[in-house]
């Protein structure tokens, strides 16, 4: 069995035709607005609020800052209820804010927080619930919207994963107070680097887009302790060009993904989440899978290790839990968060973008069931 010729990794950006993007580039060199609002970035609001049906949004230079400003600019204090399985900076944009994070275990199908452990955790510190649609799998909203109006908490999304997910019509962003997307270059709508705020209430904005900007209402006065979190303009410039692929993109993604489903389900050991609910408008922002190592044959890791020497660059994404990287180690926790252990030892996400045909997937299966087939290959 022969390795890829050229790397395969877990993603790759999507990109434009390089012309398009060189009309965009004379439209910045005229204006010679580069960034603090300038056009492009307005462009790309108003379209992306016309897409998530609201005005309430508000763009960013990344996603983390969106989110750590997010949880500013709603005043939080004390704990929060959050997931220990996702990217780290979700546990980051808390501590930024001075507010401990409380972490609570994942419902072991989709890996997004379990709504039945939350209540155990609330105590009268608590003021919110960080959620993640993690893989862009949509949380078990309803329940968790049940839970924070119950213990009067503010419900806060990391949707980062979730850009063009809905459900039964309505944008993810439609639930909980506060939704925060990524549009880094490793999301398959990207802006290069670059975050997106969606939220509930009008007032709102005003305040958000004071503390992206260092806090200044007008030239002489600063309102707020903001810092410098403002989109640039071939932020902008990307992001206005990919709009018009997101349906094809996702549904190249689809194809993608039901390959790995076909070609993977049979081979023993290997885990898919289960169908989403059919209301479920998805993404397929990733493939997950899960390695049982008994029925495998092997281990996860000696798997992972094993496709490099294919040229393929699968990840363990969410692996570390966050609670146990160092800053939050010395954390104390009532849950002893035994499905999200479980899940991070047995993860592997596998390779999806634009650019990797159908054919690759086959092929990249077939090395995956060569693998298990002549055990460890490194
Ligand atoms: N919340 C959640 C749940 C998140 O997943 C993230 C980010 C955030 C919050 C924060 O949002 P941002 O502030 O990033 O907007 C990557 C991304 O850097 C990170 O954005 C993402 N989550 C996380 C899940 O994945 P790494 O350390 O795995 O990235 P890296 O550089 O190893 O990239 C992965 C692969 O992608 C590479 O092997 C090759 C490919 N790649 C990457 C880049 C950047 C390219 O082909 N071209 C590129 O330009 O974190």
């Amino acid at each position: 069995m022969k390795p890829f010729e050229k790397p395969v990794f877990v993603t790759r950006p999507f990109l434009p035709p390089i012309s398009d993007f060189c009309d965009g580039l004379e439209e910045i060199w005229d204006n010679k607005l580069l960034t603090n609002n300038g056009p492009l970035v307005q462009r790309l609001e108003k379209k992306l609020a016309d897409f998530m049906g609201t005005k309430n949004i508000t763009l960013f230079t990344n996603g983390t800052l969106a989110l750590q400003l997010g949880l500013q600019g709603l005043d939080l204090s004390g704990e929060v209820i959050t997931t220990p399985f996702s990217f780290v900076a979700t546990t980051h944009v808390l501590y930024w804010n001075k507010l401990k994070p409380v972490f609570c275990d994942i419902e072991p199908n989709w890996f997004t927080i379990d709504p039945d452990r939350i209540e155990a955790l609330i105590n009268p510190w608590t003021t919110a619930i960080l959620a993640v649609h993690v893989f862009g799998y949509p949380c078990h909203v309803e329940k968790l919207e049940k839970i924070a109006k119950k213990n009067k908490l503010m419900l806060i999304y990391d949707a980062a994963h979730a850009f063009g997910v809905r459900i039964d019509g309505k944008t993810i962003a439609h639930f909980g107070d506060l939704s925060m997307f990524s549009f880094h270059a490793t999301k398959f709508f990207h802006t290069l680097e670059g975050g997106m705020l969606v939220f509930q209430k009008e007032m709102l904005k005003t305040k958000f887009n004071y503390l992206k900007n260092f806090g200044f209402k007008n030239e002489t006065e600063v309102l707020m302790p903001g810092t410098n979190a403002k989109m640039n303009e071939m932020q902008a410039l990307m992001g206005l060009l990919l709009l018009d692929y997101v349906d094809k993109m996702i549904e190249k993604r689809r194809k993608i993904f039901f390959a790995y489903r076909e070609c993977l389900s049979n081979l023993p050991g290997i885990c898919f989440s289960p169908e989403l609910n059919a209301l479920v408008h998805y993404n397929y922002a990733y493939v997950p899978i899960q390695i049982h190592a008994d029925e495998f044959g092997m281990g996860r890791d000696d798997l992972y290790q094993s496709l490099k020497r294919f040229n393929i660059y699968a990840r363990r994404y969410f692996y570390p839990l966050i609670p146990d990287f160092v800053p939050y180690r010395a954390l104390s926790n009532s849950d002893p968060l035994l499905t999200a252990r479980g899940v991070s030892e047995r993860i592997l996400t596998l390779p999806i973008y634009d650019d990797l045909s159908v054919d690759d997937v086959y092929r990249l299966c077939e090395i995956i069931a060569y693998i298990q087939k002549g055990k460890k290959v490194f």
